[in-house]
């Protein structure tokens, strides 16, 4: 098990039975011109996750973690779209509508895929999704059993919808979630702020809260002392 300082308390996981999840780190919410741009919001400041995002995918692969990278998004004929989604606030530009990187938040557009950072590489796995929340609709909660996971790394924007929205709905089917907070942003940053802090109070009530650093750091350390335990070994024996 690794120890890994946190918000209430430290988090303890096994990598083994652990998924890294990146959800929605797309160009419609990241880049100039996509969903989030239209919904009238400075999309700039989501791209800090970005770079302590890759160290911790780096790692993730490095101990050979299974990891999932969500999507928002529609078939192109919008039949998986409500009218209470699409229809909402007032929008320069609708889901589905042509925008500077494709139809919005349209599967298959260049606005719809992950940005080149991230991408995903062989083997893992890239999961479409029609609602804030990564298990509404989708097949993750089949995917995740099968591999025996009980433990989610949770990253990716925005912080109090799909993160939050998705942090919740794995806690309530038994996974014991870290949200990384330096890997997370909203367009909003006292709403931010306000989700960490409810996520991890009560006894950490949805799950808990990290930095890379820490994360990194816990995984260095335990690296180190699963390499002296077999220095011992070698000598006990
Ligand atoms: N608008 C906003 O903050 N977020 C979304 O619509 N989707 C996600 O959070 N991925």
């Amino acid at each position: 098990m690794i120890n890994t300082p946190a918000k209430p308390f430290p988090y303890q996981w096994d990598p083994a039975k652990t998924a890294l999840l990146c959800i929605d780190f797309q160009r419609d919410f990241m880049e100039p011109g996509g969903f989030g741009e239209t919904l009238g919001n400075d999309v700039s400041t989501l791209r800090t996750t970005i770079e302590p995002t890759e160290k911790v995918l780096e790692a993730a692969r490095n101990l050979g973690m299974l990891v999932v990278h969500t999507r928002e998004g529609h078939r192109p004929d919008l039949t998986d779209l409500h009218p209470a989604k699409r229809d909402r606030g007032n929008p320069t530009l609708r889901i589905g509508d042509d925008g500077p990187r494709g139809r919005i938040l349209v599967r298959g557009e260049v606005g719809h895929d992950i940005v080149p950072e991230l991408y995903p590489v062989e083997g893992e796995v890239i999961l479409d999704k029609p609602g804030k929340d990564s298990f509404y609709g989708t097949d993750l909660d089949v995917i995740l059993k099968a591999r025996g996971i009980e433990y989610l790394l949770i990253t990716g924007v925005t912080t109090e919808v799909c993160v939050q929205s998705t942090a919740r709905a794995a806690n309530d089917r038994g996974y014991e979630c870290l949200i990384l907070e330096d890997c997370t942003d909203s367009y909003f940053p006292e709403f931010k702020a306000s989700t960490l802090d409810m996520i991890a109070a009560q006894g950490a009530i949805v799950g808990w809260v990290s930095t890379s650093a820490e994360l990194l750091d816990s995984i260095a350390s335990s690296a180190d002392s699963a390499e002296e335990g077999a220095v011992q070994n070698a000598k006990d024996s």
